[in-house]
């Protein structure tokens, strides 16, 4: 099949890729890519590459202590807890002694937001403070902060005042400070953990540890955080790197490509040229891995507990001659868990482990994040259902649960409205079952406020979506307020950059069956595997423990809308409800595509008390109960 061909039928959707498959047996009878019998688990069959160091890495863990619980695929696959995990480590930490090699544990930062065990905390409470007492129960070697830990400073200061101190030093922000005001009521700015650190391994090796934070821009006041380039050029920095260690560690939130990582890599290169340098990168949550040169290794293990990376060095001596690295992304469940440690399920857990689970149920109860509102139907995906569609959770938000949610308690209720909201109000899928408070934090978490403006003919509020979402041209005079993309990453936006991860995959994957000789042949090599990430870096070898099938992925809009109300004409009068997050362009928009009347922030009146984190709830409790 010719790339031509490929390409022109990538044009018109993934979906469409079912009708090409044809199986041959029966005239007009087409396998679906989703319909496939769920195989049954498949343990990890590779043993993982163990060098003279080994690292695990877990990055972007956003609160995801408890696992994924949810009985969908490919969630079962990332099932561990932070309990799992740490029987984990401590088997590994027995297989390093046997085998007389070091092992090391690294975060690369974003602890805060992503569930209830970080989020639902109540009123007076700090984001992450109770979940982190887990992670410090875990024996990391060293941490990195994330940008996660710098969007509300009193989350920087617990980070500063008591989480660090538990790291003993090891808890890294280089390029981070904080302005704190001390016993004497002097301001002053230090770093939120510690520029640097250096130790010795267990087996005597040096190590020389650093924690980058990419340009961030969008951190609170009194915290700061300095330019990659000026950092490497700060005399500790210089200081610091001087003395030769056996590694040097370098931890950030940085994806490992596409960013500054090298230069810091240069500026460590340019005094010493051979030294091994592992990097262990985050921020994006995709799975990557590259090398700088041939005495380096760059790994980036996912997100959200789902991924656990693995990197090792063959430290020879011979400091002309490339290193031998391996890398591993482990599914994060127990039988992944058990298979590379030799263990059952009957020997695996450890005393501290279950007192982990057990301690993070017991938080669940006291954050009451097992409140059931009602039972999701079915699934509703964020990116893995065409938006609009049944099984959309944009639909289901902005066509359903909004109408439903903003009809509590409001004197508007029966005047016809019009809503229109950003795409991106949605953070994670809903799955069929128990919906949660829990759920409910972990899929819709923005304090984004419903607003709108009465009177609105409603032919003018439709002609705002296409507007914003770039399909009509902006009329001359709407001002392109939306960010450019280099703005959006520089203020933390990673959304993005995953679900082009995700459709560079699926589409790899449907190029790959369209090569495939014949349908039995993809059959045959595709049968057995099970949903999750495929993974394609710039490593040698495989990198993914388990092989697997991708997720099919759609593309989303940047704005979504309720169904227009049933009016008389479509000049009938309406209310035109919107988030407050696009207030600018909603107002530009309407200015430009009429011109009976100046729609100003005066014209815009709140519509609800509730905000968008209250959608969900008071829909499942009204319809799912
Ligand atoms: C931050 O903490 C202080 C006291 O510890 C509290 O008074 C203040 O309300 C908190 N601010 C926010 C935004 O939570
Ligand atoms: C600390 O300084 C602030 C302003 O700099 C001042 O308002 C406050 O009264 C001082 N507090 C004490 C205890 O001196
Ligand atoms: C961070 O704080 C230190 C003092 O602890 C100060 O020397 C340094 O200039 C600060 N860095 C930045 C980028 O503000
Ligand atoms: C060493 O690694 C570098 C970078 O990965 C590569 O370009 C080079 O060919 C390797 N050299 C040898 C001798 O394998
Ligand atoms: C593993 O063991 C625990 C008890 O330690 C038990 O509750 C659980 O059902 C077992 N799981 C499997 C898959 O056998
Ligand atoms: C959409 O929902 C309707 C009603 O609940 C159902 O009949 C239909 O099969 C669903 N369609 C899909 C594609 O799931
Ligand atoms: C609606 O208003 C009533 C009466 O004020 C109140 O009791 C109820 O809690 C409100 N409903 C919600 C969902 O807030
Ligand atoms: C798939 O599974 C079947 C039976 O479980 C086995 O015979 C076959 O070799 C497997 N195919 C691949 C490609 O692993
Ligand atoms: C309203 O506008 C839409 C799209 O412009 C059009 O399809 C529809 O027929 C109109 N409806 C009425 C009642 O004028
Ligand atoms: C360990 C585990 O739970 N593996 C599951 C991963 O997901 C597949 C389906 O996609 C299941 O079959 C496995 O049991
Ligand atoms: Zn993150
Ligand atoms: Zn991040």
């Amino acid at each position: 099949m010719s790339s031509k061909i490929v390409s022109g039928l990538l044009l018109f959707g993934f979906a469409q890729i079912q009708s090409v498959v044809g199986c041959g047996d029966a005239p007009g009878h087409v396998h679906s890519l989703r319909a496939r019998q769920p195989p049954p688990t498949i343990p990890p069959s590779r043993p993982l590459e163990w060098g003279d160091i080994n690292i695990i890495q877990t990055t972007d863990t956003h609160g995801w202590l408890l696992g994924h619980q949810k009985t969908s695929f490919p969630e079962p696959n990332y099932s561990a807890d932070l309990g799992d995990f740490a029987s984990f480590v401590t088997h590994m930490k027995e297989i390093a002694l046997e085998k007389d090699v070091d092992i090391l544990l690294v975060d690369s930062g974003d602890l805060h937001d992503g569930t209830g065990l970080s989020d639902g905390f109540p009123p007076g409470g700090v984001d992450g403070r109770e979940s982190n007492e887990f992670l410090k129960q875990l024996p990391y070697d060293v941490m990195a902060i994330g940008n996660h830990e710098l969007y509300i400073y009193n989350i920087t200061r617990d980070m500063h005042e008591n989480f660090a101190p538990a790291l003993k030093g090891r808890y890294l922000s280089s390029n981070v400070n904080i302005t704190i005001t001390d016993e004497g009521n002097n301001t002053r700015d230090v770093p939120v953990g510690s520029r640097f650190a250096k130790f010795k391994t267990r087996k005597g090796r040096s190590v020389t540890a650093l924690g980058v934070m990419f340009e961030f821009t969008g951190n609170d006041h009194d915290t700061t955080v300095q330019k990659v380039a000026d950092m490497v050029e700060e005399p500790w920095f210089l200081e610091a790197i001087r003395d030769e260690p056996d590694i040097f560690l370098l931890a950030g939130h940085m994806p490992v490509a596409r960013d500054k990582w090298p230069v810091v890599f240069d500026a460590i290169r340019a005094v010493h040229p051979t030294t091994p340098i592992l990097i262990a990168g985050g921020h994006s949550h995709i799975r990557d891995c590259l090398q700088l040169d041939g005495r380096s290794i760059s790994l980036q293990s996912g997100r959200y507990m789902e991924t656990i990376g693995w990197m090792s060095a063959k430290l020879n001596v011979d400091k002309t001659k490339n290193i031998t690295f391996s890398r591993r992304y482990l599914d994060a469940n127990r039988v992944t868990y058990e298979f590379h440690t030799k263990k059952k399920n009957a020997t695996f857990d450890t005393p501290r482990g279950l007192a982990i689970r057990q301690g993070l149920e017991d938080l669940v109860k006291k954050f009451n994040l097992d409140f059931l509102y009602g039972t999701a139907p079915q699934d509703y995906k964020v990116s893995g259902a065409p938006y609009p569609s049944n099984g959309s959770i944009l639909s289901l938000f902005a066509e359903q649960a909004v109408p439903v949610a903003l009809a509590i308690n409001n004197t508007r209720a029966d005047i016809p409205s019009y809503l229109i909201i950003q795409g991106g109000s949605l953070r994670y899928d809903i799955f069929a079952g128990p919906f949660t408070k829990n759920d409910q934090l972990t899929a819709s978490p923005f304090t984004n406020a419903f607003v709108f403006i009465a009177g609105v003919p409603l032919r003018v509020a439709m002609e705002v979506l296409p507007i914003l979402n770039g399909d009509a041209p902006a009329p001359a005079g709407v001002n392109k307020r939306r960010a450019n993309d280099d703005d959006l990453y520089a203020r933390g936006e990673v959304e993005s950059m995953y679900r082009a991860w995700l459709e560079d995959m699926y589409r790899n994957h449907l190029e790959e069956m369209l090569r495939a000789r014949s349908v039995a042949e993809d059959q045959n090599q595709n049968q057995n595997l099970t949903l999750g990430y495929v993974t394609q870096d710039a490593c040698p070898g495989i990198g993914d423990d388990i092989p697997h099938t991708p997720l099919q992925v759609f593309p989303l809009p940047d704005v979504i809308s309720s169904q227009p109300p049933k009016v008389a004409t479509n000049d009938s009068l309406i209310d035109f409800v919107f988030s407050d997050f696009i207030q600018p362009d909603v107002l530009d928009a309407l200015n430009a595509v009429q011109k009976d009347r100046v729609f100003t922030n005066g014209d815009v009146e709140s519509y609800s008390p509730f905000l968008f984190k209250d959608v969900l709830g008071l829909f499942a409790q009204e319809v799912w109960n």
